[in-house]
């Protein structure tokens, strides 16, 4: 029994030294030392030694046992740590040329009040269509009842390619499009048409503290039997106490725009000096903001729509100013500027 106990120990030093599995250890384990394990047989032959060599023989099974669980601890934390080490050199290696901690971006000061408005007028039932800055001549001024020689034209010089195409100078140039999109479906279905398009606009000015060379406007349209300007009054007073949430003074008053008849100027007290008067309102203490009007006849006509059944409104809410007014830039020109000090101090409050 001495010479098996003997063997069982050398065998399993041999065997263990082969073994590079976790798996196998546990089989060897069991094998070896469980219950109905090599050495376990042997404990349980002890029964028939002699009184003399039975204590003998019981330690040094136990003496054998323990050194087997002591080579099998051994073994088993030394595939552990290679298991390890083996996934360790899997992983991408650390590249400490990757810039650690970049402080986060935030949304553009104008990015966020046009994805208020838009949400705005989502809830009030309008579609919000995306539209080209390069347009033609006929959308952004023959369509909206400007022809060549008209000095309205003046307003808004802009920029012109080679093909005789142009940078887009008011939102008011997708109109002719929104109304020849939807028009079967208002005529046909009795669907109204109810969109609005934000986008950038581009006129060949002067600049100064609310006038840019490049800036947002956002242009809504509604068209149905019998619309008015209580309509039109509605959805602009709600749209301004949802941006501002809170009342602001706003005055209406008339304005002359060659597409709408009749047309509007809705100018909001200045938020920047309280209307006292300051440069960004060019000491007047109102700014320009949203112009609008019920949609002229002819307008509608050239969108395929007939004007003896249907009416419309029509607004041009200056994205950039109520991005000024809402955040209290007194500059417009910091909104293009690139500043990322300035501009990353913008957050979205919802
Ligand atoms: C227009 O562009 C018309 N298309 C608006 C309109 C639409 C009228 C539908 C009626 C019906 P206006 O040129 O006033 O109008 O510009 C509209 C708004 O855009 C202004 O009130 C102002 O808020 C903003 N805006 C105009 N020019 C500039 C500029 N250079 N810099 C910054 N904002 C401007």
């Amino acid at each position: 029994m001495k010479q098996k106990l003997e063997d069982i120990r050398a065998r399993a030093k041999e065997q263990l030294a082969t073994l590079s599995d976790l798996s196998d250890l546990e089989n060897f384990r069991v094998q070896v030392l469980g219950k109905k394990g090599e050495l376990t047989g042997i404990l349980k032959s002890m029964g028939a030694l002699s009184a003399e060599e039975r204590p003998k023989m019981g330690q040094l099974a136990n003496e054998v046992r323990a050194s087997i669980e002591t080579m099998l601890s051994e073994k088993t934390k030394e595939l552990k740590e290679r298991e390890m080490q083996r996934e360790i050199e899997s992983m991408p290696l650390f590249d400490i040329s990757v810039p650690q901690n970049l402080a986060r971006g935030a949304y553009h000061p104008i990015t966020l009040v046009q994805r208020e408005c838009e949400a705005i007028f989502k809830s009030m039932g309008f579609t919000v269509e995306d539209y080209s800055e390069v347009v033609t001549d006929y959308e952004c001024f023959e369509s909206l009842n400007i022809p060549k020689d008209h000095p309205a034209r003046d307003m808004q010089d802009t920029y012109y390619l080679e093909n005789g195409q142009l940078l887009k100078s008011q939102t008011s140039a997708a109109q002719n499009a929104i109304y020849k999109k939807y028009k079967d479906a208002l005529v046909n279905d009795g669907v109204p048409i109810k969109a609005i398009f934000p986008g950038r606009c581009f006129r060949n000015e002067a600049t100064d503290a609310c006038h840019e060379n490049t800036f947002f406007q956002m242009e809504g349209v509604m068209v149905d039997k019998n619309i008015s300007i209580s309509n039109l009054i509605y959805f602009m007073k709600t749209m301004l106490s949802e941006v501002f949430r809170k009342d602001i003074k706003v005055r209406l008053r008339p304005g002359f725009f060659p597409f709408v008849e009749p047309g509007f100027e809705l100018d909001i007290s200045c938020l920047i000096c309280g209307g006292e008067g300051c440069s960004s309102c060019k000491h007047s203490g109102w700014l320009e903001l949203c112009p609008c009007g019920m949609i002229h006849p002819e307008v509608l006509k050239a969108g395929g729509i007939d004007p003896e059944e249907y009416t419309g409104f029509a607004f041009g809410l200056g994205l950039t100013r109520l991005a000024m007014m809402k955040y209290g830039v007194k500059d417009i020109r910091d909104l293009n500027s690139g500043n990322l000090k300035a501009l990353s101090q913008f957050t979205d409050d919802e």
